[in-house]
């Protein structure tokens, strides 16, 4: 009897000292590891890639997510001048940066211009970037192979925002399709138009070929957020107008009054998607059933569903469409971080 009080005693006094230890030892709210994300975009089409990009840097700001390359489809020389300074505001001139070749949209837009070109009364650039200066791109899918062939298996979530131009080839490259099976987990797109009313959409009949293909081919699950979901969470011009005050010269704020009319709102489209690659598991968006995405006339998508398909399209609730568009504009807007942490081993060189 003495002996089991004795075994009692000693187990209540181990209780008490893991319950001491885990009030003076913080834990994390979340161990788990941050998603490893390739953005793929069209920036400087529309106003939204800026901001998804700017929203990534917030999120990587929490943790939640390890920026490894941004590959670019608009086939401007402007393009890839505007991401890097982008990501040096941020406080990562680091991440690798990747351009199509002989790719769409060859015109060269004033939301990107203004801000690359823009120099202060030194003659020096307002928005400091090395590319143009002291580092220059890589082909898109060069930089894709070997960014992927580095990371765990399993392990890589692509968020496409543009054309399907890079992973298209990225699939048709030697070894490709073996390399995407192996190390991505998710693909994440801002793509096609689904249900009711249903039309060509931008990013899909841009490069309907590339897109056709990728859809048919891909070989991992693919989320899609259509047009008619990102055109119901805006961009407000006046919160623009006042979340971003607190730099004198803010890269996306001065593209955005570029590009929009004074007081116009812009639909947020492409950050539903990198939101869902990186929060797959907050309950923003739903999810469709499994099936399988084709182009009809004119490159429209026709999902239809299949158990056996790796495809699912997002879905947005009347009651979460605030606290999206409103969680979306509030983490773009958020300030750089003068100590950001930075996975710089995961990323391949500049
Ligand atoms: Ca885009």
């Amino acid at each position: 009897m003495r002996y089991l009080l004795n075994v009692r005693s000693r187990w209540v006094l181990a209780w008490a000292l893991l319950a001491a230890l885990c009030a003076v030892i913080p834990l994390p709210l979340t161990a788990a590891e941050p998603v490893n994300l390739i953005l793929d975009t069209d920036i400087g089409n529309d106003i939204d890639d800026a901001f998804a990009l700017a929203l990534i840097h917030a999120l990587e700001n929490r943790g939640e997510v390890r920026l490894l390359a941004v590959t670019i489809t608009k086939d401007n020389k402007y393009a890839a001048p505007f991401v890097d300074l982008e990501n040096t505001f941020y406080g990562r001139p680091e991440i690798p940066i990747g351009v199509v070749h002989d790719g769409k949209t060859r015109d060269t837009t004033d939301m990107l211009r203004e801000p690359v070109e823009r120099r202060n009364a030194n003659g020096q650039y307002t928005f400091p970037r090395r590319v143009g200066t002291d580092a220059e791109p890589k082909e898109a899918v060069a930089l894709l192979r070997e960014v992927l062939s580095q990371q765990p298996d399993g392990s890589v979530t692509i968020a496409q925002i543009g054309f399907s131009t890079n992973l298209s080839r990225l699939l048709k490259s030697d070894g490709g399709r073996e390399l995407v099976r192996r190390k991505v987990k998710l693909l994440c797109l801002m793509a096609g138009w689904f249900g009711e009313g249903a039309a060509p959409e931008y990013n899909v009949k841009t490069d309907g070929k590339a897109a056709k293909e990728l859809f048919a081919e891909w070989p991992v699950p693919m989320i899609f957020s259509g047009f008619e979901l990102g055109r119901q969470v805006m961009i407000p011009y006046a919160e623009v107008q006042k979340d971003f005050q607190y730099a004198a010269n803010h890269p996306v704020a001065e593209s955005f009054k570029v590009f929009a009319k004074p007081g116009e709102d812009r639909a947020n489209y492409d950050s539903t998607a990198v939101l869902e690659a990186i929060r797959p598991d907050r309950g923003y968006f739903e999810l469709s059933s499994p099936g399988r995405v084709t182009l009809g006339p004119k490159d429209v998508t026709i999902f239809t569903p299949d158990p056996q398909g790796n495809a699912r399209y997002m879905i947005l609730k009347p009651e979460n469409r605030l606290r999206v568009q409103e969680l979306l504009v509030a983490l773009s807007s958020e300030p750089p971080q003068s100590a950001a942490p930075v996975a710089a081993s995961h990323r391949v060189p500049f």
